[in-house]
């Protein structure tokens, strides 16, 4: 019996076969997890739907965390759907593409550095606030997806760096006014993984190749090794964990000189 069997889990922020949610859909549906998902935007409404079906799942909903009627129109749809929620799992985030490149100083904006904030961090208290109903009392989580840029000057990241500071915090604001009613918020830090939110990233490439002749494991980590370890942190098996950020980075972060 998988470690997840009856738990009722929201995937946010699948795109492609290669997103960090499909890796994360995948581990909780292998570990017996019923499944819904949300996707932004009709473009991208037939491929999460045929994910969806891949997980045994029929709950798609459409989900623009900029929209406050977005948020509460698919907390609703949920509730017709389900009686409770055990989990939810944010893996969103959006700068304008030029304030990612460049030194940051010169790149960013009031506008941007809003839009950063509000799709990358407020979101997450977004859906914590309007899913608390249907979570409250049931030892529910939630995980986001965070980055070694929230502690460290990486270059190009900028803005999405401050972004990243502010979910880590938002997780530690969240854990500690949630964990009273049984529910833990918790982030994973992933090192770097060709999706589509890193197309088009200036040296990303080089960036991979980088880590993967630095780091202990002398490799890059895949979207398996973020999803079983968002799995845990959304099980009963991380029962005791909140508040906190797991690396799953095979190593990067604890790296003085490589
Ligand atoms: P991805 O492009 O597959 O996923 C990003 C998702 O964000 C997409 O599904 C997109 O639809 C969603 N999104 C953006 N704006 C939205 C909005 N307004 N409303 C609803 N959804 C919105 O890329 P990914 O790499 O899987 O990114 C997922 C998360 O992982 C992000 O938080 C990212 O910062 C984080 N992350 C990525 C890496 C990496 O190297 N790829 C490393 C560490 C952390
Ligand atoms: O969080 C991210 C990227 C998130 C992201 C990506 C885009 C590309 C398209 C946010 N907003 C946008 N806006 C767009 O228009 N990562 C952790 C991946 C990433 O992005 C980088 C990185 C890494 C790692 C950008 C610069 C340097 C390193």
């Amino acid at each position: 019996m998988g470690f997840l069997t009856d738990k009722r889990i929201l995937i946010t922020g699948v795109a492609s076969n290669r997103s960090i949610a499909w890796g994360v859909a995948q581990a909780m549906h292998r570990e017996g997890a019923q499944l819904a998902f949300t996707y932004q935007g009709e473009k991208l409404r037939a491929r999460v739907e045929d994910q969806a079906t891949q997980c045994d799942s029929n709950i798609v909903l459409p989900l623009d965390v900029a929209r406050d009627e977005d948020i509460a129109a698919c907390f609703a749809a949920l509730a017709e759907h389900w009686d409770g929620l055990d989990g939810i799992v944010h893996s969103i985030a959006f700068a304008p593409k030029e304030e990612l490149e460049g030194d940051y100083v010169s790149a960013v904006t009031r506008q941007g550095f809003a839009t950063a904030h509000d799709i990358s961090s407020y979101s997450l208290a977004a859906l914590a606030k309007a899913g608390r109903p249907l979570m409250a009392g049931r030892n529910g989580a939630l995980v986001t997806m965070s980055y070694l840029g929230a502690v460290r000057a990486v270059p190009n990241y900028n803005v999405m760096g401050v972004a990243k500071a502010s979910l880590e915090a938002n997780v530690r604001y969240l854990a500690a006014a949630l964990g009273p009613e049984g529910t833990r918020v918790n982030a994973v830090s992933a090192g770097p993984i060709r999706t589509l939110a890193a197309a088009g990233i200036a040296d990303f490439r080089s960036m991979l190749k980088q880590v993967e002749e630095r780091t202990p494991l002398r490799r890059n980590v895949t979207i398996d090794e973020v999803g079983n370890a968002a799995a845990f942190l959304c099980s009963d098996l991380a029962s005791g964990i909140t508040g906190d950020v797991l690396y799953v980075d095979t190593g990067y972060h604890i790296l003085g000189l490589g």
